[in-house]
């Protein structure tokens, strides 16, 4: 008897899951997509450290993505210098800015980007922990230690990958990247 009763539940959820996407059945969660964008040129970026870049170590920091022999991507000295300016590059960005989700909605971020980026909750938002790109704003406790920090580290996320996160409660809630600080978003669960 308890298998019949299994199997028709599970029946019952594929059917939902099938149907229009709703967690009435308590089956599959709802989930809502964020994607992070940056325009990274590989051609700077994964330079040897000693030519200014960032290495070509591994597969190399930047994948690319932006088309820079067409002129659409950021080269590393520019978003450094824009970052400096207080007028980071626009195009590095969470989207939307803005979400307004119900409880026990996932959020699915995935990089769409040519590089690595966090996807950070944090209390306040402020810098990350690359001074460079902080334009003067102290590192929040969140993205203190970088990648040598665990916690810090588990919320990466590479190129193409995806994050998933689960379990936010009702309120106001924010995340940025602790690489470029200026990719933030803001949660709203009602
Ligand atoms: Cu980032």
């Amino acid at each position: 008897m308890r298998k019949v009763t299994g199997l028709t539940l599970l029946a019952g959820c594929l059917m939902v899951a099938g149907g229009i996407r709703t967690n009435a059945h308590g089956c599959s969660p709802d989930v809502a997509q964020v994607v992070a964008l940056d325009e990274c040129d590989p051609d700077t970026f994964n330079l040897p450290t000693k030519k200014g870049g960032l290495g070509p170590g591994g597969t190399g920091f930047c994948h690319e993505v932006a088309l820079s022999a067409f002129g659409f991507s950021t080269t590393l000295g520019d978003l450094i210098d824009k970052a400096n300016k207080g007028t980071p590059d626009p195009g590095w960005d969470f989207e939307p800015d803005q979400l307004t989700i119900h409880e026990g909605t996932n959020l699915s971020v995935v990089d769409q980007g040519g590089e690595p980026h966090t996807f950070t909750e944090v209390a306040q938002f402020g810098g990350g922990f690359v001074e460079p790109l902080n334009h003067g704003e102290p590192t929040v406790p969140e993205c203190t230690g970088g990648f040598s920090n665990v916690a810090v580290a588990r919320t990466r996320i590479t190129q193409g990958s995806r994050l998933d996160v689960a379990g936010l409660s009702k309120g106001k809630h924010l995340f940025q990247c602790c690489i470029h600080p200026w990719m933030r978003m803001e949660v709203d669960v009602k």
